[in-house]
């Protein structure tokens, strides 16, 4: 797995699919995308690459609640055209599930995903009106070198080089996924990266970095970064963060990005933190928008809440007082839950693993960010793998939350989350996937027993 990235292969994959979509000239493309900021950015470039092609379309978005089966039933139409194509955004590579519902199609798939592919060698045959590319199969980083959105700005920039102005939206897209400063980029992340900072697209800035709140005095900054989770004031009083700053000659009142080389120095070492590191502004959005980072952290808190308002924000250049609201009452949980995860025990811990059963003290639409930020941030073991959740009361299952560190990583590059997802699934069902370093899947509650009780055999 640890393969080094074959640039020439992926770009073949590439080449076809943008050939094969031009030269069909569809008479209808319906695009479908994972509910996610990187997601609903890639949805928005293809969006408006078929809206410059004044082809018919329509989207749908996708949440993995149903299998695709069910899900794609209600989407597929009786009649089958092979002028329709499919275009699939941050998601589709569930191969194994959605080969036999293509092969009976006479429409064309597209699929642009950078998520791994369980067990791509055993899939077989692509069928001839699929068209997948997924940079992971070619041995690239699913989230430091190509992000959904990354994939599909390079793919409608290749039709219609025009789309290059939406460029920001990839940057949305990978702000949104790699939970990482922008210096951190490689690959195909980096080189779109760079491109939009030579056209003046996006600005790339260096500075203190506390992401969740760059938009915020440093006051807030401190006590609501959530990148890095700041132990001794995340979630403290604005007492107590006042008093340190003013003791160290800061105004807790000075912007983060209004902070002089100076002062920064001054707070990474009273506060031991570090970062510094390099950020991404949005030159046409004004305030929280301006900032890739929160930007895609909106989108993302958006989607659970209320669709068509994570859809909408992407257009506005001034965020709404609705969505202020939200985002201010989530970094409050959010830093409070992490506050939660780095005080409190584990329900349950074995040599592997770290089982945390949040149901009652956080919130079920705040786990998988619990899970993600508890994860880069280092809160828990992060020689294990974390399982974070509980039963989700609509759908009856138990819902969890797979996270693991870089670290793990580096000494289990075979044995990601993904691969762990796959192998639960094959002896205890459920539904799921994800990356290396997160997924999350849906088991009845008798399977989650059994994993707990046997979790080394799948780790
Ligand atoms: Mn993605």
């Amino acid at each position: 797995m640890t393969k080094r990235p074959d640039r020439s292969k992926f770009l073949e994959d590439f080449n076809h699919a943008v050939d094969e979509f031009i030269d069909h000239s569809y008479n209808r493309v319906i695009n479908i995308s994972h509910n996610d900021a990187d997601g609903i950015s890639a949805l928005h470039i293809i969006q408006n690459l078929l809206y410059k092609l004044k082809v018919d379309n329509d989207y749908f978005i996708y949440n993995r609640s149903l299998s695709w089966e069910n899900y794609l039933n209600g989407i597929l139409s009786k009649r089958q055209s092979e002028k329709t194509a499919f275009i699939f955004t941050d998601l589709g590579s569930n191969l194994a599930e959605l080969l036999p519902i293509i092969k009976r199609r006479k429409e064309h798939f597209y699929i642009l995903d950078h998520h791994e592919v369980e067990e791509f060698a055993e899939i077989g045959e692509i069928p001839e009106n699929l068209f997948f590319v997924n940079p992971t199969i070619h041995g690239f980083d699913g989230l430091e070198h190509i992000s959904g959105a990354t994939l599909a700005y390079m793919f409608a920039k290749r039709i219609k080089p025009s789309i290059m102005k939406q460029g920001w939206l990839a940057i949305i897209g990978i702000a949104g996924d790699s939970l990482k400063a922008m210096d951190k980029l490689q690959s195909f992340n980096r080189e779109v990266y760079e491109e939009l900072i030579d056209e003046e697209l996006i600005e790339d800035e260096k500075g203190l970095t506390l992401f969740g709140n760059m938009h915020e005095s440093i006051k807030n900054g401190l006590k609501y970064s959530i990148l890095p989770f700041i132990k001794d004031f995340g979630g403290q009083s604005d007492n107590l963060i006042n008093s340190f700053l003013n003791s160290i000659k800061i105004n807790p009142k000075t912007k983060v990005i209004d902070l002089k080389t100076k002062e920064i120095e001054t707070i990474q070492q009273e506060a031991n933190i570090d970062s510094l590191g390099h950020y991404a502004l949005i030159p046409q959005k004004s305030g929280l928008l301006k900032f890739a980072f929160e930007h895609a952290l909106l989108i993302n808190i958006l989607c659970f809440k209320n669709i068509s308002a994570a859809l909408s924000i992407v257009q506005l250049k001034t965020i709404t007082r609705y969505a202020k609201d939200l985002y201010a009452e989530y970094i409050y949980n959010l830093v409070n839950n992490l506050k939660t995860i780095s005080n409190d025990p584990p329900s349950h811990e074995t040599e592997k693993a770290v089982f945390m059963e949040v149901r009652g003290r956080i919130p079920p639409s705040n786990w998988s960010d619990t899970a993600s930020f508890s994860a880069v941030n280092e809160l828990f073991n992060p020689e294990k793998i974390l399982f974070l959740g509980g039963l989700e009361k609509k759908s009856g299952t138990i819902k969890l939350s797979i996270r693991c560190s870089r670290k793990y990583i580096e000494k289990h590059s075979e044995n990601g989350v993904n691969n762990i997802i796959s192998g639960i699934k094959k002896e205890l069902g459920g539904l799921g996937g994800g990356h290396k370093l997160a997924g999350g899947i849906r088991l009845s509650l008798p399977s989650y027993n059994r994993l707990k009780a046997h979790s080394e055999d799948f780790i």
